[in-house]
């Protein structure tokens, strides 16, 4: 036996003359202190020897062991240190070639938009109210006196989560909100922007997009408040030559409700492929707050009466760029992204 085991660490102790590489180390490891090597299988076959001969052969299999792995170990050094020294001679470095540069990023053009029209509010006073993406259909639709059979409902329009849980298919949910958390019929002047969700995807809809909406209530706010404060953001939105005007439209939560457009911005009024001839172009949606929308937030419409807006960021941006594809604001290619720095 105990020839056995000095022959078997002289075989292993050659082998180990041979090897070159961690590889080769890592086998002969393995082959010779691993579970299935010849060690193990001496400790196993143990229990066939006389009881006094038992600890000398475990003696000596421990010192084998030990000294195979100090000898590996050894090795392992000497064929590390050699690869460090080869990789070192043969790796050149060219210093004087130029530093790769760090290229700074830049706003996303939707960003820089909302950030305009968010700044253009904050100055007239607005203050810049947020709510959750994720909403019910209290706070979404109900509200809002948007009845159970309104087509925005519709499963095709809508992404539903559950019954009750949906995606916002507007921000109008965070005016509800707000005036729930006020003091019944006090003075309420903010926007409410964000992404909002809806089932739909061709060159002017985004499953995904932004809204900023707005909504101001005190005694006796009037039209011409609305048509004074919105022709002031368009103007400095898109420059002070722009015209508005007010075509009576139809929302559920508004009454009356008015389309805002603008003169178009690419031709000034002419008429060219942009504004499709007409001379203007949709920007706001717009109408006095509905009574049962008051009401239903806790106001009393004969004390507090107001109006709302809403516009699409996405739209505005497109038309501020002269961008003609809304889908080029999420493919992510770096060509269009970055035009607009
Ligand atoms: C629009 C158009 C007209 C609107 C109404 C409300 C609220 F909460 F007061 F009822 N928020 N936003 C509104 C009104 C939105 O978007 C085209």
């Amino acid at each position: 036996m105990k020839e056995k085991l000095l022959e078997l660490k002289n075989q292993a102790l050659a082998e180990l003359d041979q090897v070159t590489t961690p590889d080769q180390l890592k086998d002969l490891r393995v082959k010779y202190l691993g579970k299935k090597g010849p060690m193990t299988e001496v400790l196993r076959g143990m229990g066939a020897l006389a009881a006094e001969e038992r600890p000398i052969i475990g003696q000596i299999v421990n010192e084998v062991k030990s000294e195979l792995e100090e000898a590996i170990n050894a090795k392992t050094e000497i064929i590390e240190a050699g690869a460090l020294k080869q990789k070192l001679e043969t790796e050149k470095v060219d210093i004087t070639l130029p530093g790769r540069k760090q290229t700074a990023g830049h706003l996303h053009p939707v960003t820089l938009t909302l950030r305009e029209v968010k700044k253009i509010f904050m100055r007239m006073g607005f203050e810049v109210m947020e709510g959750p993406e994720i909403e019910n259909d209290y706070y979404n639709f109900e509200a809002l006196n948007l009845p159970k059979d309104h087509p925005a409902r519709d499963m095709q329009d809508t992404f539903y989560i559950t019954e009750e849980f949906l995606l916002r298919t507007q921000t109008s949910p965070i005016q509800a909100r707000t005036m729930q958390s006020r003091e019944p019929n006090s003075p309420i002047r903010m926007i409410a922007p964000g992404t909002v969700y809806r089932n739909d995807y061709d060159a002017t809809h985004s499953p995904m997009f932004h809204q900023v909406e707005g909504l101001v209530l005190g005694e006796n706010i009037s039209l011409a408040d609305l048509k004074g404060t919105l022709e002031t953001f368009c103007k400095e939105m898109f420059g002070n030559t722009v015209e508005i005007r007010l075509r009576p439209s139809y929302f559920p939560f508004t009454e009356p409700s008015a389309e805002i457009d603008i003169s178009c911005v690419i031709c000034g009024g002419k008429g060219c492929r942009v504004c499709k001839q007409s001379g203007w172009l949709e920007i706001l949606g717009s109408g006095m707050v509905h009574p049962n929308v008051l009401k239903m937030s806790g106001y009393d419409p004969e004390k507090i009466n107001g109006y709302a807006f809403g516009m699409g960021i996405e739209r505005i941006a497109m038309l501020k760029y002269g961008i003609d594809d809304l889908r080029l604001f999420f493919e992510n290619d770096l060509r269009f992204i970055r035009q607009f720095k």
